[in-house]
């Protein structure tokens, strides 16, 4: 038998993911339900991770949240969204709580009224324009779920969040399928395949601009909805095959078959923001002269060998396998010659240096542009959110209040 406790601290980490079949525009805007499934893949913890800490305690006397070390407005509708839908829905983690509670004694009488502290962090810049709404509201759903000791399918809290959200509960690669019920019950994430099937599978980001961007992914998917046909067409006549296609290239470990589509679906998503009036633009003349040295890289090798994608700001995510990482470092440095912290511009996984030949310099036949690419992170494909055990990992102290160091 446990003993009386007043309260329950656990902290999480929850990984980014990056869609290969990308989600843009709802069918429901209230409940997050999306106009086709989408595929993503998601990015190991050690390279970009959010941390999450929940407190739950009767001596409490209100929810609160800090992110990043901010306290911010737990008020915000789509933390609200979170939150209370734990309350009321079945599939919710308040309700699931009080289930598993009355069949297990053992565990503490602790109230579901008990308010609730949050904190989180990211360990990458949120404004190195890298999405974080996804790693973090993963994070919040899988603490939330935690420090109430309960199990169960996550997405709607997730999703409630952030849509691609959802795509974080799991490790590897990640679908979210659509689901067609009003309720948005069957629109669910699930696992296509673990972090362990494709080992040499790697994951380059170029960060272009750490600039805020002009239209956010929520209101820029609402307008593309409204005004794009060929959004529609997209979702209705294109994607579904696409689906299909990306799972069996990613079960087949086809490299050729998942980067090309993979920069299909990045560039008719693309496509779909400029058919959006008026139009949006994600792209700068970085992404698009990235585009055209990953064309040339792979016109050289005769195959595709690199893949990029784009998501709703400039910066690049490359897809490549191991034994091409060195020489893509190497054709990437010549476009783009690092201007400042030069010894800074590889983060994450080591990448050994590599010469380019003359032959390929030649093939990418492109003006260096110095100072176009900031930095690369190197990383792979990781697991789903995990619980930290160590009590030092919390970003809140015994009072419930952020550690000065968190
Ligand atoms: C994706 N993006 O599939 C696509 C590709 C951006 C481009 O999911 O309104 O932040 O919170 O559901 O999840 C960005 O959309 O939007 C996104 P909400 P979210 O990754």
């Amino acid at each position: 038998m446990a003993s009386e406790k007043h309260s329950v601290a656990v902290t999480c980490t929850a990984p980014v993911n990056i869609a290969v079949i990308k989600y843009w525009g709802k069918r429901d805007e209230k409940l997050i339900l999306p106009i086709n499934s989408s595929l993503s893949v998601t990015l190991h913890q050690d390279q970009l991770k959010t941390t999450t800490t929940a407190v739950i305690s009767k001596d409490f006397t209100e929810d609160r949240i800090w992110l990043n070390g901010q306290e911010e407005d737990i008020g915000q509708p789509r933390i609200q969204a979170c939150l209370s839908q734990m309350a009321v829905s079945p599939s919710t983690v308040r309700r699931l709580a009080r289930k598993r509670r009355s069949g297990e004694e053992d565990l503490p009488p602790l109230s579901l009224s008990y308010k609730v502290h949050i904190a989180s962090v990211n360990n990458f810049p949120t404004a190195a324009g890298l999405a974080s709404s996804a790693a973090g509201y993963a994070c919040l759903a899988y603490a939330l779920a935690r420090v109430y000791g309960v199990e169960g399918d996550l997405s709607e809290v997730a999703r409630r969040g952030s849509g691609s959200a959802c795509r974080s509960l799991y490790g590897g690669f990640v679908e979210w399928q659509m689901g067609e019920r009003a309720d948005g019950k069957d629109s669910v994430a699930r696992q296509v395949a673990p972090e362990s099937h494709w080992p040499e599978l790697r994951v380059l980001i170029l960060v272009v601009s750490a600039e805020k961007k002009l239209t956010g992914s929520t209101a820029g998917m609402q307008t593309s909805v409204e005004t794009s046909p060929l959004l529609r067409f997209r979702a209705e006549a294109v994607v579904p095959a696409r689906m299909a296609e990306m799972i069996r290239c990613v079960k087949e470990r086809n490299f050729q078959g998942f980067g090309q589509l993979t920069m299909k679906d990045s560039n008719q998503f693309h496509a779909t923001c400029l058919d959006t009036f008026p139009p949006i633009s994600y792209l700068n003349d970085t992404s698009r002269r990235i585009i055209h040295l990953v064309h040339r890289f792979n016109a050289h090798h005769g195959q595709t060998k690199v893949a990029y994608t784009f998501d709703a700001g400039p910066n690049a995510v490359i897809f490549t396998l191991d034994d091409t990482v060195a020489e893509f470092v190497a054709a990437v440095k010549h476009c783009f010659p690092p201007e400042s912290n030069k010894d800074k511009f590889l983060k994450g996984l080591p990448v050994r240096p590599a010469p380019l030949s003359d032959e390929l310099r030649a093939a990418l036949g492109m003006d260096p542009t110095p100072g176009g690419v900031k930095y690369i992170i190197a990383s792979q494909v990781g697991p789903g959110p995990q619980m930290l055990d160590q009590p030092h990992a919390h970003l809140l102290g015994p009072d419930g209040l952020p550690k000065p160091e968190a």
